[in-house]
C-alpha cells in the first residue's frame, strides 16, 4: 500500500428496512474488502455496548419508556461518542462498513410524526458517510421474512412510515439496491460499488460532514 498523506479509508453505510439483509451484507461485504488485502472494520449502531447504548437498548427491549425527542437525541448522542474513533480509523487507512447511521435516526423518528429538520439538527457535524448502500425492499417483503424479533418498532405498519421516511433522505451518496434480488446479486453490486468507492478515497477524498 502506498500510502499518501491524505489517502484514507472509506465511510461506507448500509441502510434499510427491518429484515432487509443489512447485516449479512454487511459481513459478506466485509470479508470481499479483507480478501483484497484492505484495511477493514465492521461497525453498527445503535452501539449498544456503551452507557447511552444500554439505554437505548432498553428502550427497545421495551423494557423502558422515553420520550420520542429523548431517545431520538440519545441515538444521535450514540454516534457522537464514536465520531473521534471513527475519524481516527478513517485517517489511518481503515474502511468502515456501518450498519445504520443517522439515516436510520431521522427516518425512524420522523416516522412517528418528528420534524425532519428537527431530526436532522444533532447529526449535523458528524462525519458524512462517503457512500450509503440502501438495501430497497418493499415493507411487505421484509415482513414476509419473517423474524421480526418483537423489539419496538418491528411492526408492518410501522415499518411502512418508516420506508416514507428513507426517501426524504436520499442524497448524492445514496446507491439503491434491490434488496429482493438473490443475496449473490445483492453481494456483487454491493462489492463493486464498494471497491469503487474505497479506491477513491485511497486516492485522497476529503472527509465532509453532515448534512451537505
Ligand atoms: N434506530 C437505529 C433508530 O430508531 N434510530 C437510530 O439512530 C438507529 C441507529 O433502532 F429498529 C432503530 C432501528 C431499529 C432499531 O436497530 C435497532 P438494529 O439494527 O436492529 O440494532
Amino acid at each position: 500500500n502506498n500510502h499518501k498523506s491524505d489517502s484514507r479509508g472509506a465511510l461506507i453505510v448500509l441502510e434499510g428496512l427491518d429484515r432487509c439483509g443489512k447485516t449479512s451484507q454487511s459481513s459478506r461485504l466485509l470479508s470481499f474488502l479483507e480478501r483484497l488485502g484492505y484495511l477493514v472494520e465492521s461497525w453498527h449502531f445503535p452501539d449498544r455496548n456503551t452507557g447511552v447504548g444500554q439505554m437505548i437498548s432498553s428502550y427497545l427491549a421495551n423494557e423502558a419508556q422515553l420520550d420520542d425527542h429523548a431517545i431520538h437525541l440519545l441515538f444521535s448522542a450514540n454516534r457522537w461518542e464514536k465520531r473521534s474513533l471513527m475519524e481516527t480509523r478513517l485517517r489511518s487507512g481503515t474502511t468502515l462498513i456501518v450498519d445504520r447511521y443517522s439515516y436510520s435516526g431521522v427516518a425512524f423518528s420522523s416516522a412517528k410524526g418528528l420534524d425532519i429538520e428537527w431530526c436532522k439538527a444533532p447529526e449535523m457535524g458528524l462525519l458524512a458517510p462517503d457512500l450509503v448502500l440502501y438495501l430497497d425492499i418493499p415493507p411487505e417483503k421484509a415482513a414476509e421474512r419473517g423474524g421480526y424479533g418483537g423489539e419496538r418498532y418491528e411492526q408492518l405498519e410501522f415499518q411502512r412510515k418508516v420506508a416514507h421516511s428513507y426517501q426524504l433522505l436520499h442524497d448524492v451518496s445514496w446507491k439503491t439496491v434491490d434488496a429482493c434480488l438473490p443475496i449473490e446479486d445483492v453481494e456483487k453490486q454491493l462489492g463493486e460499488m464498494a471497491l469503487d468507492c474505497v479506491t477513491t478515497c485511497q486516492k485522497g477524498k476529503a472527509l465532509s460532514q453532515l448534512w451537505s
